[in-house]
């Protein structure tokens, strides 16, 4: 399983950096912005798939794993780095994992929420990919 990682555009001076999302930085319309925070560091995040929403997750301040399953394979990366985010596409699995104190992940999503978009069941989402 390819993990996307895409660099966010920055601009550099010595007040400080501006990371700029537009144009076709990521793949779709941003429909929705949502954010994680104060998220307590034993806490697990997400445990699900989405059917159709693609999402891009930025790890604004601090650090988190995410656990990605595409029905066959696991990988699991660590974002770190606000100009560094995770493209998550339609039809894997994730789970957000070890937030740091004062961690911070903003997601861009290409739909608004809706839940029957989602895949809460990982059996279910195992049969989904076998489809
Ligand atoms: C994802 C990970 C990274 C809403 O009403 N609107 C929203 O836009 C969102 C995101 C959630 N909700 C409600 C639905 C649930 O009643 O907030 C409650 C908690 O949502 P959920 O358990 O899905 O939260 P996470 O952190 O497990 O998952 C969220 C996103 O839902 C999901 O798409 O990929 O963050």
């Amino acid at each position: 399983m390819e993990i996307e990682i895409i660099e966010i555009p920055k601009i550099k001076d010595l007040r400080g950096n501006i990371a700029v999302i537009e144009n076709d930085v990521i793949p779709f319309t941003t429909k929705r912005v949502y954010y994680l925070y104060d998220v307590p560091s034993d806490a697990t995040r997400g445990g699900h798939a989405h059917i159709e929403l693609s999402q891009f997750l930025i790890p604004l301040s601090g650090s988190f794993d995410v656990i990605l399953h595409d029905g066959k394979e696991q990988q699991k990366v660590t974002l770190n780095k606000p100009d560094k985010g995770l493209l998550i596409k339609p039809g894997i699995w994730r789970e957000l994992e070890n937030f740091s104190s004062g961690a911070i992940c903003l997601v861009l999503a290409s739909e608004v929420y809706q839940e029957d978009d989602y895949i809460r069941d990982f059996d279910k989402f195992v049969l989904f990919k076998t489809r």
